[in-house]
């Protein structure tokens, strides 16, 4: 049987790769970004502008969508594909930072995380078996386990605690997607390195996960404050670790220019809200970096956000029409955007596949950095 992740090439100034994933619901050329959608709907775009922007997966989340609308209710309606209109990949995070990030009371203990609601107050509890049943009901494509992420910084005894924790998991996560023919009908589990600034730590991580055999392997806990320099290390400190041979994504980055840097260090997969929620405050990323609308010098720009990009929005709106309905606040500034700044990204990890391709993905990428940093600076 061939295998889920073809390596199609390994470039050999840098460490990108290009790449093909395949799963229930579709071919993934890597590197990929993934638009997110917590809650079944990648904010203010439908199903058919998502496609026509060119995302091949996106995200949910198992934590917004076990507590509102309930993963039995989705379960019920036929799955997350199927209740949102979206029938290519799905990604689903496990829920685990989402508690951290958004439920003030919780409290971790070995078999999992016990927290309130945020919505309700409701006591509740996300362990390895709970996230596995609630992301089988979504019928997610690629789950994944549910994790410990140590804010940062951390002491090296809590980082401890956190790497071994998520170890624990990560082994329970996939026992229970065995069992229950999870992974024999074709969905996918990615495990979750983590390891904070220690490079030791985040060396044993990856190669203890990579022991258990997932079909993917996520590198997590950075973008969590600490400086771009610093994430870039930790990343650089972990994916060397990680086999080959399977998918490779940092969780939750990140600006165009650090996709760029990372799928150098050998990440094929991303997903970031920042172009979907800068697109709800009136900004737009560009060659030359983001820019917001809200800027007097734009009131009569009668150019397009980019000239050239092959969008709705740049094809059939000008600057000064988007500030306008910015300004005005209507909601198909929102939409708009959003189809803008997703095309952007999406457009760009294009780019980055074809130079990859052609061989010269590092002189390619060195420069388009440069241009989008100095328009930025
Ligand atoms: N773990 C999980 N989801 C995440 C993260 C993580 O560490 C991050 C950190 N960048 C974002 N989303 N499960």
């Amino acid at each position: 049987m061939p295998s889920h992740f073809q390596l199609l090439k390994t470039d050999t100034a840098t460490a990108a790769r290009r790449g093909r994933l395949q799963t229930l619901h579709g071919v993934i050329e890597t590197p990929i970004f993934m638009p997110v959608g917590t809650q079944g709907t990648v904010k203010a775009v439908t199903p058919v502008q998502l496609r026509e922007v060119g995302a091949q997966i996106i995200l949910g989340n198992t934590y917004h969508l076990n507590l509102r609308p309930g993963s039995e209710l989705v379960r019920d309606m036929g799955g997350l594909h199927k209740f949102m209109g979206w029938d290519g990949p799905i990604l689903t995070d496990s829920g685990g930072f989402q508690v951290f990030s958004l439920s003030k009371l919780r409290n971790i203990q070995d078999d999992g995380i016990a927290f309130q609601s945020h919505l309700d107050g409701a006591k509740l509890f996300l362990g390895p078996r709970e996230v596995m049943t609630i992301q089988a009901n979504l019928g997610s494509d690629i789950a994944m386990v549910i994790d410990e992420c140590p804010p940062w910084p951390c002491t090296r005894d809590e980082c401890r605690a956190a790497v071994d924790r998520s170890y624990r998991w990560a082994k329970l996560c996939k026992q229970i997607a065995t069992d229950n023919g999870f992974l024999a009908g074709g969905h996918h589990v990615f495990a979750i390195a983590q390891g904070s600034t220690y490079d030791d730590l985040r060396r044993e991580a990856a190669e203890s996960l990579a022991e258990l055999d997932f079909p993917g392997y996520a590198v997590g806990g950075v973008s969590v404050g600490e400086p771009e320099p610093e994430m870039l290390k930790q990343v650089a400190a972990t994916t060397p670790f990680m086999p080959a041979g399977k998918p490779r994504y940092t969780m939750g980055l990140g600006t165009p220019s650090q996709i760029l840097k990372m799928i150098g260090l050998g990440v094929d997969m991303f997903d970031c809200v920042h172009p979907t929620r800068v697109s709800r405050n009136g900004a737009a990323f560009t060659p030359d970096g983001m820019i917001n609308l809200r800027n007097e010098r734009y009131r009569a720009d009668s150019s397009p956000l980019v000239e050239g990009l092959d969008n709705y929005t740049c094809r059939q709106f000008s600057r000064a029409y988007l500030r306008h309905l910015v300004m005005a606040n209507e909601i198909l500034a929102s939409t708009l955007l959003t189809i803008h700044n997703l095309h952007f990204y999406l457009d760009l990890v294009a780019q980055a596949r074809a130079r990859i391709e052609a061989g010269d993905f590092a002189a390619w990428s060195k420069a388009w950095i440069s241009r989008y940093e100095a328009g930025e600076a």
